[in-house]
């Protein structure tokens, strides 16, 4: 038996290739693509490693990787995210991978230089821990690296930094950045897995419910729109006008936290700032208030505060504590203010990530046939890309469209004709 793999108990695979076929079964996209890769074979003779949360969803794309030809070696970008089942059924069928839930952080960089061993071609991360690694300890491996990918904003901000300093030393493609990946991720992806997360967390009623949601940018706005959805009373805060505008036109009501603390039943928060819920806000809670977060995170509730108002505190159920304030009225606050979508449910659902890893995919074959080619910068993936990752998604949900005439295109870059 080989042992290029560590995984919690090999044990477990059963149950993981389970969760994986479900998750194939809703990720239809990316299974095309599988499908035709496994004639085409657009990644024969490459070497992948990632770093990449272990989920029934990255399962899909790893195995995905190795049909279009690649060989694969794995590790997990974060010590909660990997699930151990599904890290059994990729290490049981044969995938190189060094991850288990719950793992320290000296082994977490173990973990990576584990998937390095194998030299690999490409690279593809989140969060560019990988791209990190290889840059700091491996010289020799970043001058023989085609290209890498990067799934999330804050390892494109980090890169876009070290190719400006001219620090980085193969190209990268911006996953993140791709219309079909953010906006799919942020509003409906975060949309349906934060209410997911508040009912598992507590069960409750929304109809009819005060729901304020903090902050109306992208995952706010899809926040905003289930919870509507399932009747409850949408309250928006705001800083920024244009988006404070935007809730308005919607037809949400929007208040400053101050107000919508006196008159909310559950409360959520997608800012990306801190202290937006704080100590004068658990003051002027109404008797049994739901508090969560979605934005960045643990710091947009301070939790500092809550704990000095109040004179008792218990688990009332998984994901929701109870706290009791010195006057007796009680806030529940879940997931101890984490991302309530990631630690009370389970993130994005695979529709979603069915668009985020199909474009993962893509640009992998895109570094594998051209990436010699490019410059050692970080690249958005082309918007031609999001159409065709659009249209098939579309297609898979059998939803037709029209195609424009070649007439009406002339028409539309005629600029002779004047109005
Ligand atoms: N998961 C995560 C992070 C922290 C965390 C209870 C409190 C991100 C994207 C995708 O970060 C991720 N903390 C937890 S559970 C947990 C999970 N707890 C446990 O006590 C702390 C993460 C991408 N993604 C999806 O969204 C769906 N499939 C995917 O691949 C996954 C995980």
């Amino acid at each position: 038996m080989s042992t290029n793999y560590k995984v919690a108990d090999l044990k477990m695979a059963e149950q993981g290739r389970l969760k994986i076929e479900w998750a194939e079964s809703r990720m239809p996209v990316l299974m095309a693509l599988r499908e035709k890769a496994k004639t085409d074979q657009p990644l024969k003779g490459m070497r992948v490693a990632g770093c990449l949360h272990v989920t029934k969803e990255t399962a899909v794309l790893v195995r995905t990787l190795r049909a279009a030809g690649a060989e694969v070696s794995w590790s997990g970008c974060n010590p909660l995210s990997t699930n151990d089942e599904v890290a059994a059924a990729l290490a049981a069928e044969g995938t190189s991978i060094y991850a288990w839930h719950g793992l320290s952080k000296d082994e977490f960089y173990w973990c990576i230089e584990k998937t390095l061993e194998f030299k690999p071609t490409l690279t593809l991360d989140d969060g560019a821990d990988l791209i990190f690694t290889v840059h700091a300890k491996h010289h020799g491996l970043a001058a023989t690296i085609i290209g890498g990918t990067e799934e999330t904003t804050t390892g494109v901000h980090r890169l876009r930094h070290m190719a400006k300093d001219g620090k980085l030393k193969y190209p990268v493609f911006a996953v993140n950045d791709s219309e079909t990946k953010w906006d799919f991720d942020n509003v409906f992806g975060t949309g349906q897995s934060s209410l997911d997360g508040i009912l598992r967390a507590t069960s409750v009623f929304f109809a009819g419910k005060n729901f304020v949601v903090a902050g109306f940018g992208h995952c706010g706005r899809g926040v905003a729109m289930r919870a509507r959805g399932m009747g409850a009373n949408v309250i928006c805060t705001e800083v920024k006008p244009t988006q404070a505008l935007k809730a308005v036109l919607e037809g949400y009501r929007v208040m400053p936290m101050d107000e919508a603390a006196k008159i909310g039943d559950i409360f959520i928060t997608a800012t990306g700032v801190k202290d937006i819920i704080k100590g004068n806000h658990f003051a002027s809670m109404k008797d049994g208030a739901i508090i969560s977060n979605t934005g960045h995170y643990d710091v947009e509730i301070n939790i500092g505060d809550l704990e000095k108002l109040a004179k008792a505190k218990r688990e009332i159920r998984p994901n929701n504590e109870e706290y009791t304030l010195k006057d007796g009225r009680r806030v529940y606050l879940l997931a101890q203010g984490r991302l309530v979508n990631l630690a009370a449910a389970e993130g994005h659902p695979s529709e979603v990530m069915d668009m985020s890893f199909a474009n993962q995919f893509l640009a992998l074959c895109r570094l594998a046939k051209d990436g010699k080619s490019l410059d050692k910068k970080v690249y958005e993936l082309p918007p031609e890309q999001d159409q065709e990752l659009a249209l098939l998604k579309l297609g898979t949900m059998g939803v037709k469209i029209d195609a424009l005439t070649a007439e009406q295109k002339a028409y539309e870059s005629d600029y002779s004709a004047g109005t």
